[in-house]
């Protein structure tokens, strides 16, 4: 890699990230079910019916993989807490043996010189508040305020940064109205309720920590760029509509109060009564942003009902999703989040990267340059004047792919899902060379 830490600005954070359920192994520690565990226990969801129950055995490998973050000279590690490996009910009886795993593994970053970035809330919601409708009930923004309180009773006095939610489009459309993701769903009814309670959930947790008096409070989304399919108006107004209910909607209550007319077109009447009198909790002042982002999306018209989009496929070199390999769009997310969202907020780009057909010992080359491409992207952003703080790496290992299973790897650190052996790859040892001068 051609790159130095002087090509960055001063204090720049660079980082690698995880998430509970796609590592810990949910099996261990007396954590509860979940709507994942259910969700990929029935045929049809998951690839091979694959689950997170042993996952990367994470739980009893911590110090190997907390060793494995100070090799590569990460400054921070952005991971994410199980609710249910807290509250096994989801709310009530607290698991200790949940919340002491959470403190060794900030005291192992913090022992270690790497600043713990924490989210509440990766996807593996407690099946008991599943069972009460899970995302759809207006009550989740309680008990999600509740567990944040608990957790951050614990942890809250040595972490970086927390940021409630990860990427609340997965959590919101692609889990209720898509149907990939747990639970499953594909009701548009729901998805509107859970696309706005999940950014009350988030705003919840912002007054309950702000109230224990923690800072370094952000946000953390996805962005997919939406290229229409070709130049009529009929493929620009479905590349809109994707945009709208993918990246706009959630900036949009963040940090305007407002969610955009495309959406409300659709999701408008299933919207909970006096929504918009919760902007005053969801729009609350951030520390930052993150962008999470991997590739764009190739927008055509669809006939029948909203939203009338449908992707169809792009040109460009994939990677092992299928995904086009597009930094353009990174850059471009950058500077229009900075210009037309958040102004001199921070940024970070909290999740980057891409899943190739890795074996131990072969170079993964193609995430090199994939990561290459993107750092330039990242420069780019930074020039035309976006204040941007840090970059993390997702992920630091190979890991659960959620409805795809084990078989895509997104890792720096490659894992043999047999024996659980750890093999650094080629692209963790070029981050290495200059992450850690
Ligand atoms: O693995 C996921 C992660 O859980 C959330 N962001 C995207 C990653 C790659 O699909």
């Amino acid at each position: 890699m051609q790159f130095t830490r002087s090509d960055f600005p001063e204090g720049f954070v660079f980082g690698t990230a995880t998430s509970a359920y796609q590592i810990e192994g949910h099996g261990f520690g007396g954590a509860g079910a979940t709507h994942w565990d259910s969700f990929a226990a029935t045929p049809g969801n998951v690839a091979r019916g694959e689950n997170g129950a042993l996952a990367c055995d994470h739980y009893h490998r911590l110090e190997e993989d907390l060793d494995l973050l100070a090799g590569l000279g990460a400054d921070a590690y952005r991971f994410s807490t199980s609710w249910a490996r807290v509250l096994p009910e989801g709310r009530g009886q607290v698991n200790e043996a949940g919340l002491d795993f959470y403190d060794r593994l900030v005291d192992g970053l913090l022992t270690r010189g790497i600043k713990p970035a924490v989210t509440l809330y990766h996807w593996e919601l407690p099946s008991p508040l599943a069972d009460l409708g899970g995302w759809r009930n207006r009550d989740i923004a309680g008990w999600f305020a509740d567990f944040a309180e608990v957790l951050m009773r614990r942890i809250g006095d040595r972490v970086w940064s927390v940021a409630p939610i990860n990427e609340p489009w997965c959590v919101g459309w692609l889990s209720h109205f898509d149907g990939y993701h747990a639970p499953g769903l594909r009701d548009i009814r729901a998805t509107a309720r859970a696309m706005h309670h999940v950014l009350l959930a988030h705003g919840r947790a912002i007054q309950v920590m702000r109230g224990l008096g923690m800072s370094n409070l952000g946000a953390v989304c996805n962005f997919e760029w939406s290229t229409p399919a070709n130049g009529g108006e009929a493929a620009t107004r479905a590349a809109t509509t994707y945009d709208a209910i993918y990246n706009r909607f959630f900036l949009g209550g963040l940090f305007k109060r407002a969610y955009p007319t495309e959406v409300l077109v659709g999701l408008g009447a299933h919207l909970p009564d006096g929504w918009q009198e919760d902007f005053e909790t969801i729009a609350a002042p951030l520390d930052w942003l993150g962008l999470n982002y991997y590739t764009r999306k190739v927008i055509d018209h669809a006939p029948g009902p909203w939203p009338n989009y449908q992707e169809v496929e792009g040109p460009l070199e994939k990677t092992q999703m299928g995904w086009e390999v597009y930094p353009d769009g990174l850059r471009d997310f950058l500077i229009r989040t900075a210009t037309e969202y958040t102004g001199d907020l921070p940024l970070y780009v909290t999740e980057n990267g891409m899943a190739n057909a890795d074996t131990h010992n072969t170079p993964d080359t193609a995430r090199i340059t994939y990561l290459e491409q993107h750092l330039g992207a990242v420069q780019e952003a930074i020039a035309a004047g976006v204040p941007l703080h840090g970059y993390f790496t997702w992920s630091l290992m190979d890991n659960y792919e959620w409805a795809l299973g084990y078989e895509k790897r997104f890792g720096l650190v490659h894992v043999d899902f047999e024996t659980l052996e750890r093999t650094p790859k080629a692209s963790y040892q070029a981050l290495a060379k200059w992450w850690r001068a």
